[in-house]
């Protein structure tokens, strides 16, 4: 589970872990091990927020709480645009095809939003 975003774990890391001889370039997840000056302390390393555009980086519909720079469902931007009255645009990484199936339920847009997709042949949500 990776730390919430106030946690004293963050970035207070040792950054040997990234050099020889361990060599570790991935958390436990996956993620890069190192977003941000350090490494965390523990076995995950917390997802960066997007703060301005968003770019949606995975076809699932999950919502960590969190539209990181790593993990970044359409949920999670469009709840994240919503408390940034700037932040109206969001388009998704060449990566995220498919459908798009929301699980938890309907997204809810306060205001203008600019959702950019590459097109239904590449990418719908149902
Ligand atoms: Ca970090
Ligand atoms: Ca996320």
């Amino acid at each position: 589970m990776a730390p919430s975003p106030l946690s004293a774990v963050i970035d207070a890391g040792d950054d040997v872990a990234l050099v020889p001889p361990l060599n570790l370039v991935f958390d436990q997840r996956g993620y890069p091990l190192r977003l941000g000056p350090h490494i965390e302390i523990g076995a995950d390393e917390a997802d960066l927020a997007q703060t301005s555009s968003f770019v949606v980086t995975t076809a699932d519909d999950h919502d960590d709480g969190v539209a990181g720079i790593v993990d970044c469902t359409l949920r999670e931007a469009i709840n994240a645009a919503n408390g940034n009255v700037d932040a109206n645009t969001i388009t998704f990484a060449s990566n995220v095809t498919g459908v798009i199936t929301l699980h938890l339920g309907e997204l809810v847009i306060s205001h203008d939003l600019n959702i950019q997709g590459p097109g239904p042949m590449v990418l719908s949500s149902r």
